[in-house]
């Protein structure tokens, strides 16, 4: 607890008539489980959730990065009594079942979408990213990492040019300062950026790079297949010198679990633009004559890759409910099974012949 004063427009604080004369903005900077961390006019603090101010995980339910109201405690946790309106938010389903939609990290003006130069590079993962991050409400730019590694960084931004879709790729090194100035432009004064990306990408000494000093904790990765450890834990907000803030998140394994429904349209704009020059509107894109897809895949204008990836991403977007896909997935193994042991069953009854 400390006696400092901060303005909390150099936190993104924008104002607004908050329910109650005896509550103070905050904005929280770190969740840890039930408990939170928030910056107030009061400097850092610690609270809590008010009991009954939110059903149990709702989706408004506090995030790093969210503007709150607070029932200010100068010696013990202060009270989140509400969740202000977010510009933008990443959300996912609760992994515990029985819960909903939980948002993850909110009111962030960039989404830094970073994959390393190092065995890390995927264009289908890039164009989930880039997906959910047009439908978070931000603007997406990719980074690519440790080009002080890599033998041709330019042809490899070059090979993720088509899957970005028109969002800037910016090759980086934390460890030499290559390309941190274009960064730090969109890390500037009262703005906020998300980093998002696999463990081990180089997330938090992207943090200590931008912030010249050892904030974030950062681990060696085992080399030899370049998986993380998933060193950060937990989310969190720093805010830079320059007034620029970042949110760090640890590596998301779970993006799958999130909504794609929206954000496909920006993400594949080339692909719907073929999809709608067929000469059939109810067009399957499979051998109908005039199919605009085909014909592009044929010039060579459209990779098989990138059309099968937009169609998997439509796929999963139809079924809303992430709950209702595993269970039709498991209903379908199930049925699988079961036509099986009738096929054994019938096989044995037909003297081992089999009639299927
Ligand atoms: N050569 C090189 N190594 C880097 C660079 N940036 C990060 N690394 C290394 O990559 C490893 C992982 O870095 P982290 O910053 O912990 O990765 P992270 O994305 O925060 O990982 P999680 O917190 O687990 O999500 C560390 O060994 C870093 O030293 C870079 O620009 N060049
Ligand atoms: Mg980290």
């Amino acid at each position: 607890m400390n006696d400092q004063t901060i303005d909390m427009k150099d936190y993104g604080y924008k104002g607004g008539a908050l329910s109650d004369e005896g509550h103070i903005p905050a904005r929280i900077t770190a969740v840890h489980r039930d408990r939170f961390e928030a910056v107030c006019e009061h400097g850092i603090i610690s609270a809590r959730t008010k009991t009954g101010a939110y059903r149990d995980y709702s989706e408004d339910y506090p995030t790093a990065g969210d503007f709150v109201e607070l029932e200010y405690n100068p010696i013990g946790d202060s009270l989140i009594t509400a969740t202000m309106p977010r510009r933008s938010f990443f959300s996912r389903r609760d992994p515990t079942p029985g819960r909903g939609e939980q948002a993850v990290a909110a009111n962030f003006d960039y989404v830094f979408i970073m994959q390393s130069l190092n065995h890390d590079l995927n264009p289908k993962r890039l164009e989930r990213y880039l997906t959910l991050s047009w439908q978070s409400g931000a603007i997406p730019v990719i980074l690519l990492t440790k080009a002080d590694i890599s033998d041709n960084y330019e042809a490899a931004a070059a090979e993720l040019s088509r899957a970005a879709a028109g969002a800037e790729i910016i090759p980086i090194s934390s460890k030499t300062g290559f390309g941190l100035d274009r960064v730090r432009e969109y890390v500037s004064n009262g703005r906020t950026v998300v980093f998002a990306g696999s463990s081990g990408v180089g997330k938090s000494t992207l943090v200590n790079a931008l912030a010249g000093e050892e904030i974030m904790n950062v681990n060696g990765i085992r080399e030899n297949d370049s998986k993380g450890h998933h060193t950060t834990t937990h989310r969190q907000l720093i805010r830079l010198e320059n007034g620029g803030m970042i949110i760090d998140t640890p590596g998301m394994r779970e993006l799958g679990m999130w909504d794609i429904s929206k954000g496909i349209g920006e993400t594949f704009e080339d692909v719907e633009g073929y999809t709608r020059m067929c000469r059939f509107s109810d067009c399957r894109h499979e051998s109908e004559p005039g199919c605009a897809v085909r014909a592009a895949i044929e010039r060579g204008e459209l990779s098989e890759g990138r059309w099968e990836s937009y169609k998997q991403l439509k796929a999963e977007a139809e079924i809303p409910d992430r709950e209702e896909l595993l269970r039709r997935k498991r209903q379908w193994s199930k049925d699988v099974a079961l036509c099986n042991k009738n096929r054994r069953k019938q096989s044995k009854r037909f003297g081992g012949k089999d009639n299927y």
